[in-house]
């Protein structure tokens, strides 16, 4: 065999069952060897940022590594910024990057670039691999690397992928935690104990399943409340799980929500400052008087913290477990007349199926969508964890693929939506169960708000027009049915609702213009 059929069989071997690909010279004998690896369904997207968003997606739900096959250094930087909300996600991905021939380098042929240097951007691991014998094992160690929800990404000069290999496959590493440190779980307890006023900040993996789960369990002892970041990677919700609030966007706000807390335990996350730095406002949100403690590390094993941690205040509390009996799921009740992008988020809130996807890219018009659904039947969320637009296009792909049969809603903004959209073609060509909702406010509608922010109430016509994206109209509906997702555009609560109703019941991609 050769040594990109070594490598791809070591990704089979691994686990990867998908791959996001947009491939040229470089990357053939990759191609041509994936009609031999058949458990890899290579999946074609028409620009790199949807290979990486897909990919994002895909890892974020599956919670094991994804896959991308990337052209040379300009194609990698196609995908830099959907891999920049990936790392943020902590979504486990591991990158191949064709790159030329190791004795073509040196006459810096046109795509030539510094490839290793945009990867080392976005990559907890980077490897240029330098023999073909070692495809294998540094496909292995990146797969590895990647368990623990970083990016690893290895580089791959072409001749290696064409040359004979003897075809040692190598198996990655399983993914193994820091041991657990009593004296945390016990700080953490008393601070919960003092009876001041206590909130558990989550994220990771105690935002899913049995991590939120244990952390409702210490909510029922301790009486704290849980929150998370403004923008989660991943978030489970409704009915049966504990609610968990979100950050604020705006600093004032932030603030003022963080402000009741005495004690904020981080659960695997980092603690919250501000998106930007705006003048006059800390970077950090918490104040010095706050007492902030964190709980655990990101290489350890925070579904046992928190199931220790709940096991230590049940004992030392001697408190009866609170009956935390939740009420039954309720859907909001829907509006009625002429869509805004509130009722929008009541329509969707009310609607959304049992076990739906929810993408959140709607940015302004998504504000008030969370809060409705806390109660709604058990769904997750997903939201732009690295604040980089053009996530939610490619990021409902990779759901789709990860979870083929369960209902994919992309609550999508219109401009971040045109940065990717040629996602809207691979759902088509895979038939993907993807709805997506445009958020049709025809601006940037967030650039309006930060302008008055800061204080310019009156802007002039060039400020405005760079926030508006009306001139020329996008029309959507040829848009999508151009890419070969049939379209509908809505402008009542009455109307978003029959299509939405309908296209819930159809498989495969559609699309709602929801004018707003
Ligand atoms: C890659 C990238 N480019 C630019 C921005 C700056 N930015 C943030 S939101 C936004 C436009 C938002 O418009 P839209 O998606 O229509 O949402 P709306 O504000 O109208 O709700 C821009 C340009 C960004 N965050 N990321």
């Amino acid at each position: 065999m050769n040594g990109a059929e070594a490598l791809m069989r070591t990704a089979m071997n691994a686990g990867i069952e998908v791959c996001f690909v947009n491939a040229g010279t470089t990357e053939l004998p990759l191609v041509a060897t994936l009609e031999n690896v058949s458990g890899i369904h290579p999946v074609l997207a028409l620009f790199e940022g949807v290979c990486t968003g897909g990919a994002d997606g895909y890892g974020r739900l599956q919670e094991k590594p994804a896959l991308t096959i990337l052209h040379l250094g300009p194609g990698f930087a196609n995908g830099i910024a959907n891999l920049h909300n990936a790392r943020r996600a902590r979504t486990p991905l591991i990158n191949i990057i064709g790159q030329h021939s190791s004795w073509h380098i040196a006459a810096d042929a046109p795509l030539t670039m510094n490839v290793e240097s945009l990867a080392k951007t976005v990559s907890a691991w980077t490897r240029i691999n330098t023999s073909a014998e070692n495809l294998s094992a540094d496909f292995a160690e990146a797969y590895t690397v990647s368990l623990s929800g970083k990016i690893a990404t290895l580089i791959v000069p072409n001749d290696h992928l064409w040359a004979h290999v003897k075809g040692t496959i190598h198996l990655p590493e399983p993914h193994t935690f820091d041991p657990i440190d009593v004296s945390s779980i016990e700080t953490a307890a008393n601070l919960l104990r003092e009876g001041k006023k206590a909130a558990l900040m989550l994220g990771g993996k105690a935002l899913r399943g049995q991590g939120l789960l244990n952390a409702g369990y210490i909510q029922s002892i301790t009486g704290c409340d849980l929150f998370t970041e403004t923008f989660p990677g991943y978030v489970e919700r409704g009915a049966g799980l504990p609610d968990v609030a979100r950050i604020p966007y705006f600093p004032e706000p932030a603030l003022a929500f963080l402000y009741q807390y005495e004690t904020v335990i981080l659960v695997d996350v980092q603690e919250p400052v501000t998106f930007f730095g705006y003048p006059g406002i800390d970077s950090y949100l918490l104040r010095k008087d706050q007492t902030k403690f964190s709980l655990c590390s990101e290489r350890q094993n925070v579904i046992e913290i928190l199931e220790c941690l709940g096991d230590y205040v049940k004992t030392t509390l001697h408190r009866k477990r609170s009956r935390h009996t939740r009420p039954k799921p309720v859907k909001p009740r829907l509006p009625r007349g002429k869509l805004t992008a509130e009722k929008a988020c009541r329509v969707l809130a009310a609607l959304q199926p049992e076990g739906s996807i929810i993408i959140d890219e709607g940015i302004t018009s998504a504000i008030p969508y969370y809060p409705l659904t806390y109660n709604s039947p058990p769904h997750c969320v997903l939201t732009i964890a690295g604040g980089s637009i053009g996530y939610g296009m490619p990021c409902a792909v990779g759901a789709a693929l990860a979870y083929p049969d369960r209902p994919i809603i992309n609550f999508q903004a219109d401009g971040s939506a045109m940065y990717t959209v040629q996602a809207l073609w691979t759902e088509a060509r895979e038939n993907l169960n993807v709805k997506t909702l445009i958020c049709s406010n025809r601006g940037y509608n967030i650039l309006r708000v930060e302008l008055e922010r800061a204080g310019i109430t009156n802007p002039g016509p060039k400020a405005l027009s760079l926030a508006d994206i009306d001139n020329p109209r996008l029309d959507w509906v040829s848009i999508s049915s151009g890419l070969g997702v049939p379209a509908h555009s809505v402008n009542t609560v009455e109307d978003l609702k029959k299509q939405l109703e309908r296209i819930l019941t159809e498989s495969g991609p559609s699309l709602i213009e929801m004018i707003l």
